[in-house]
Parts: C-alpha cells; sequence; structure tokens
C-alpha cells in the first residue's frame, strides 16, 4: 500500500502531493514500483496535527481518487463519513479508518474497511500512552470491532505510533503473530515512523532502510499489508523475506545479467 499524502503537513511527505498533477504522477509511479493499493489522505494525522475542514479535505483528496481509481485499487485515508462517501463515489473501494468509526460507510457502499487502533486522538495521543498489555488490549479492540462492523472485507492494523511509546510499538511488532492469527489482512504502518528514528538517530527522510527492515519483521510475523511511503525499497525488501519464508520461490521478475 503506497502512501499518498494530499497534505501541507504530513511528518514526512506533507506539501511534496499538494498539486493535484503531482500527486497523480507519484501514485502511478508506486503503482509500477509494485503497490497495489494507494492510500490518498487529506489530513495529517502526526501527533499535534490539527483537524482539516471537510470542504478543504474533500478539495485535496477528490482529483486525485478519481484520477487513480482507474488504475489501482484507492484506498481513502479519513476520519470523517462524508469525506469517505464522497471518495467512494470517486472511485475508492477502500476506507482507510484510523478512527476504527466508519464501518457504516463501508458496509453502505460495499467498501472494504481497515480498522485501526489508536488511543486517543492525534492532538493528544502522545502525551502519555498507557496500557496494562498492549498486545492483549489492541487484539481485543480490534476483535470488538470487526466483529461487529456488518463489513465483508475488514483489514486490521495495530496503529504503530498512534498513542503508542517506542515500547508499545516493538511489543506490538514482536506480538504480531498474535493479530495475524485473527486470520484478517493484517496491516501495519511503520513507514518513517519516529520510534525508527529514535532507534537509528535518522531524519524522517533517511529511515528507508530501517522502514524496509521494520516491514521485513512485520512480514516474518504475519503481516500482509505494508503501508509504506518507499514502495520500492520496502517491495524489494518483502520479496527477499517471501522468497526465504514463505517457500517454495518462483521467479517472478527478469534477472540481472550480472550474476555474484
Ligand atoms: N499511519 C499514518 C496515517 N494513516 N493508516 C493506517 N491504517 N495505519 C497507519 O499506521 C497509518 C495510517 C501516519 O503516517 P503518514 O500518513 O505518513 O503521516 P501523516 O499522518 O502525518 O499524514
Amino acid at each position: 500500500m503506497g502512501v499518498l499524502n494530499v497534505t501541507p503537513d504530513s511528518f514526512s511527505d506533507g506539501g511534496r502531493w499538494t498539486d493535484p498533477g503531482a500527486a497523480v504522477a507519484h501514485g502511478l509511479q508506486m503503482v509500477a514500483e509494485g503497490a497495489d493499493v494507494v492510500d490518498v489522505g487529506g489530513e495529517s494525522t502526526r501527533p499535534g496535527a490539527g483537524a482539516v475542514p471537510i470542504d478543504e479535505e474533500l478539495r485535496r483528496v477528490l482529483p486525485v481518487v478519481e484520477a487513480l481509481a482507474p488504475h489501482v485499487r484507492v484506498s481513502v485515508d479519513t476520519r470523517k463519513a462524508a469525506v469517505a462517501e464522497a471518495a467512494i463515489d470517486a472511485g475508492a473501494s477502500l476506507v482507510n479508518d484510523v478512527s476504527a468509526s466508519l464501518a457504516p460507510v463501508a458496509r453502505a457502499a460495499g467498501a472494504g474497511w481497515v480498522a485501526m487502533h489508536m488511543q486517543g486522538d492525534p492532538r493528544t495521543m502522545q502525551e502519555a500512552p498507557a496500557y496494562d498489555d498492549v498486545v492483549a488490549e489492541v487484539r481485543h479492540f480490534l476483535v470488538e470491532r470487526a466483529s461487529t462492523a456488518g463489513v465483508e472485507e475488514v483489514w486490521i492494523d495495530p496503529g504503530i505510533g498512534f498513542g503508542k511509546t517506542i515500547e508499545h510499538n516493538l511489543a506490538l511488532l514482536r506480538g504480531l503473530p498474535v493479530l495475524a492469527q485473527l486470520g484478517r489482512p493484517l496491516l501495519v504502518g511503520v513507514s518513517r515512523k519516529s520510534f525508527l528514528g529514535r532507534i537509528t538517530g535518522r531524519d524522517a527522510a533517511d529511515r528507508v532502510a530501517a522502514t524496509v527492515a521494520a516491514n521485513v519483521v512485520a512480514y516474518g510475523h504475519g503481516a500482509r499489508v505494508f503501508r509504506v511511503h518507499d514502495v520500492a525499497a520496502v517491495a524489494d525488501g518483502l520479496a527477499v523475506a517471501a522468497a526465504t519464508l514463505a517457500a517454495p520461490w518462483r521467479e517472478t521478475t527478469t534477472s540481472p545479467t550480472t550474476t555474484t
């Protein structure tokens, strides 16, 4: 799943894709690099982010959804029912819902739904995240939301970085097998996130290698959807992980002419 933030203020790519033409070109580039889904978002959910008015979010998202939908599956990353509905009308078929509250919209439209766990809301979620057992609590939340949604296609997501300390994020990555056992497509969003900066000491733009490593670990622990900014690099990492861990390997790309 390639990330396409059409926002001025997203934490790692804010302002890069605010021009719809550039956004669509970038979306198609991610498809060429291996993305099966492009996730279009018009409101940042970085810690401390403020709300965007509906009209503004619609203005940012709709032309890009409409242009990409004939070429690739499009998800809309939003917390607003009206934006999800309009994006579905424009061609999106998946609601990526960090608030885990938009199941009725997905159900009514026959769309898929990504239910993500978050403690609190983006404005305050990183102030003092606290859990007795983060894996068990996230699992309980996702089971409850998925089973009451009435939506056929539900993906689940532990919400890395959403009301979580670095220790919580790492515990969740370690505990992914517990979530994979729920039998739903398991999505992780670790791309360039600050816990990777805490581990490596690198700024957001320089966290590509750390992002590949975290996604490979997530794959090994049962995740099957990877929400990332750097599609080509992560696709290579996942191809090697899958060839190694999900034998038998089958050739799907042309081999380079040199061998080592
Ligand atoms: N993370 C972000 C946004 N949407 N959706 C899901 N399902 N899972 C995630 O982990 C997730 C998400 C935050 O990352 P990004 O979109 O790069 O930044 P911003 O919220 O600042 O636009």
